[in-house]
């Protein structure tokens, strides 16, 4: 009952923010007959836009999937977020699909994410199709779109269609290759004679349409030379492999809320793109052998599925959206998840149009369906069957380039918080949350600060926990650059029993990641040996509260080198606090100094603006390592303070227009600058102090 594999086109709608991609794929809908009423993302009624979040901000979050039967096609469309910070989403949602459509809008042109996309699509090597859309709005100008497309993208970009009218009087277009109008009035498509004026447009466009199709082919390239044309048939051909092979990128007119062009771009979609079984065998490793293998596109191979995105609702549950790529996954079937070493059951398995899913009994290769209530499987997995093991290559996310502190705003909250973050993280696997024991923060990471305040308030939306989002403390560290000795005595006579414990200490800087050392240079039982461990264990203390401003000690040996006792009054807690007043005192005398994180970290930059770049890390006390100009693109290499970084994504943005990107590790500890450590021990001790009045 699965479908046939040859007559499944999936597809994949990308492209920058905003530009429609949600409204086309709903148009695409519309036009098949798949929903009754054409959607709007305005009112919150498209089909692939569902997500209370989603529906608010009037963006998609999610890559989500709707499907439609066209002239006896199944057509999986795979709407993909476009906003910046969302965008590993898209490129998850391309790892499933034969074939991409890219959207632009017809005033914008090529934007940032147009730019990545592009990149993603020519990664997985996909044929795609541009839609320049929006063309029904002022400024809107097909002609200089196409300019941009062709300076920004790579590849072999040829309209096969030239819009009928401009503006808010774009009514149509004129198909290349058949020449013939279509127009629509009310939604209603008519054929019509090409207008007048348009009419030198045409030829000149086609001339060059049909020279794209002879180069596909040396023969036919010859033939075209030779005869100046190509007969209707051959350049069909000649078209059809050429977009099949991706060597053509076909560009189409469209204003998708008003259900221009859906049409031809279905008719492209059923007749050029290519199905599951064109693009042949997946590769990945069969964990028989441990060695790279293959599983072929057929309904008998044994199965394999790759989930890209899971869906999480505090009312629904957990959703996978997987795509089979081998074999036929059967409902009730036992899958074996290998990267994680357990049995999945894939209880009830469904198309997915939406929200909405329509139960099946089974799932071919080349299908994309729905499982609930996975136990251990997450996003980038692969399911595949115990006896025949085999593993396709993990869908990978960008590592987090930002970090925040969070706080409940009501008390107690915190394991409500965790949990909600581990269900926003099965979403979106670009948000990492974890607990920092060292500054005793929550942290939440993302890929923006915009990304993590949408993180934030779907947690409230969502999971009802309302939090708070602070700048993460640095993790500064004291260490001590010279050296010095002295007695830490501690004496109490209160009638009874007194308290007696008297240590001589050196402290000494060790070198950088030395940690700590604790030297016992007692001879002849000035301290006697079972007061030893207590001196140990007075320092260890200490160092870890801190001294200079209460962040831990490192990279410092201390010496206990002379001390005296009393018969009566000496105890482990005496000795405790005698060699925690002597440390406390002797460490300020050793040069103490702050160390602070430095970071590793990577910009990338269009190419003009790369002394900008290099200007201003210099002025967030950054070092240069290396610039790459890489063409249009520079990569500069810096190392920089963690603590001159909290701020850099928004400057980013400004200075490149949004179109740089940047990613951050740490490095090492170095010290402060005396001027900064001062202020920063100054604000500590402030802050401590109002903690501890509270
Ligand atoms: N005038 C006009 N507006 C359009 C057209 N297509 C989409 N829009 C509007 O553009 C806005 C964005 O449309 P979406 O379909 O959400 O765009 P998107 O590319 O899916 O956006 P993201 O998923 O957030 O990246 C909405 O307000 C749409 O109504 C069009 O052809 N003409
Ligand atoms: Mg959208």
């Amino acid at each position: 009952m699965a479908i046939d594999i040859g007559k499944i086109r999936n597809v994949g709608v990308v492209g920058h923010g905003g530009v429609g991609k949600t409204s086309l794929v709903e148009a695409m809908l519309f036009g098949a007959g798949a929903v009754n009423r054409l959607g709007k993302v305005d009112d919150g009624s498209t089909t692939t836009d569902f997500d209370p979040d989603e529906i608010k901000r009037k963006i998609s979050i999610n890559t989500t999937v709707a499907y439609c039967d066209y002239k006896g096609h199944r057509i999986n469309l795979v709407d993909t977020p476009g906003y910046g910070d969302l965008i590993a989403d898209a490129r998850a949602g391309l790892r499933v699909v034969e074939a991409a459509v890219v959207v632009v809008d017809a005033v914008a042109g090529v934007q940032v994410q147009t730019e990545k996309v592009w990149k993603f699509a020519s990664e997985f090597d996909l044929p795609r199709a541009i839609v320049v859309n929006r063309l029904d709005r002022e400024r809107a100008d097909f002609f200089r779109t196409l300019e941009s497309l062709g300076r920004r993208l790579k590849g072999r970009i040829v309209p096969v269609h030239v819009p009928v009218g401009e503006e808010s009087g774009f009514r149509g277009y004129v198909d290349l290759v058949t020449q013939k109008a279509t127009v629509f009035a009310d939604g209603k498509a008519s054929e019509a004679a090409i207008p007048t004026e348009l009419a030198d447009t045409v030829k000149e466009w086609r001339e060059k349409l049909v020279e794209a199709a002879a180069e596909t082919d040396d023969d036919l390239l010859t033939k075209y030379l030779e005869e100046g044309s190509l007969a209707e048939a051959e350049m069909l051909t000649a078209l059809r492999a050429g977009i099949t092979q991706g060597k053509i990128v076909p560009v189409l007119c469209a204003a998708a809320t008003k259900g221009i062009g859906s049409h031809a771009l279905l008719d492209l979609i059923v007749h050029e793109f290519p199905s599951p079984v064109d693009r042949g065998d997946v590769t990945g490793t069969d964990l028989k052998t441990k060695q790279a293998g293959v599983r072929a596109p057929d309904a008998k191979a044994p199965v394999t599925a790759l989930i890209f995105k899971t869906l999480s609702d505090p009312h629904i549950g957990k959703l996978s959206v997987f795509r089979v790529c081998s074999g036929t996954l059967k409902a009730d079937a036992t899958l074996l998840n290998p990267a994680r070493g357990g049995r999945e059951r894939m209880g009830h398995i469904a198309w997915l149009m939406g929200k909405n899913q329509k139960a099946v009994e089974a799932l071919g290769p080349g299908e994309i369906g729905v499982v609930p209530k996975l136990k251990d499987t997450q996003t980038g997995d692969t399911l595949c069957e115990e006896a025949q093991p085999f593993e396709l290559p993990r869908i990978t996310f960008p590592e987090p380039a930002i970090n925040f502190a969070i706080q409940p705003k009501t008390r107690g909250d915190e394991d409500k918080i965790s949990s909600a973050l581990a269900r926003i993280a099965e979403e979106d696997p670009t948000v990492h949350h974890h607990f920092d024991p060292e500054t005793k923060q929550l942290l939440i990471s993302g890929v923006g600060s915009m990304h993590v305040e949408m993180v934030v308030e779907r947690m409230k939306r969502k999971y009802n926990v309302d939090v708070l989002l602070l700048p993460p403390r640095i993790p500064y560290k004291e260490t001590v650059k010279g050296r010095a000795e002295g007695q830490g005595k501690y004496k109490k006579q209160t009638g009874g029993r007194g308290q007696y414990g008297d240590t001589w200490l050196r402290v000494e800087p060790l070198a950088r990641g030395g940690g700590f050392e604790f030297a016992d240079e007692i001879f002849g039982g000035a301290v006697p040996r079972n007061f030893i461990p207590s001196v140990e264990k007075g320092v260890r203390d200490c160092l870890k509260k801190g001294i200079m401003a209460g962040f831990p000690v490192v990279d410092t040996k201390v010496t206990l080198y002379d001390g005296s006792y009393h018969d009566v009054d000496s105890s482990d807690m005496a000795f405790q606090i005698a060699a925690s007043m002597g440390l406390q005192k002797v460490f300020m005398e050793a040069h103490p100094i702050l160390l602070e994180p430095i970071m590793n970290v990577e910009v990338t930059t269009p190419a003009e603006v790369a002394g900008d770049i290099i200007g201003d890390l210099n002025s967030r006390r950054g070092r240069i390592v290396g610039m790459e100009p890489a063409g249009e693109t520079a990569v500069v290499r810096a190392s920089a303070p963690m603590s001159e970084m909290l701020t850099y994504e928004s400057s980013l943005r400004s200075m490149t227009g949004g179109r740089g990107g940047y990613s951050m590790e740490f490095s090492h500890y170095e010290e402060v600058p005396a001027f900064l450590a001062e202020k920063v021990v100054k604000e500590t001790k402030a802050e401590k102090e109002k903690a501890e009045k509270h």
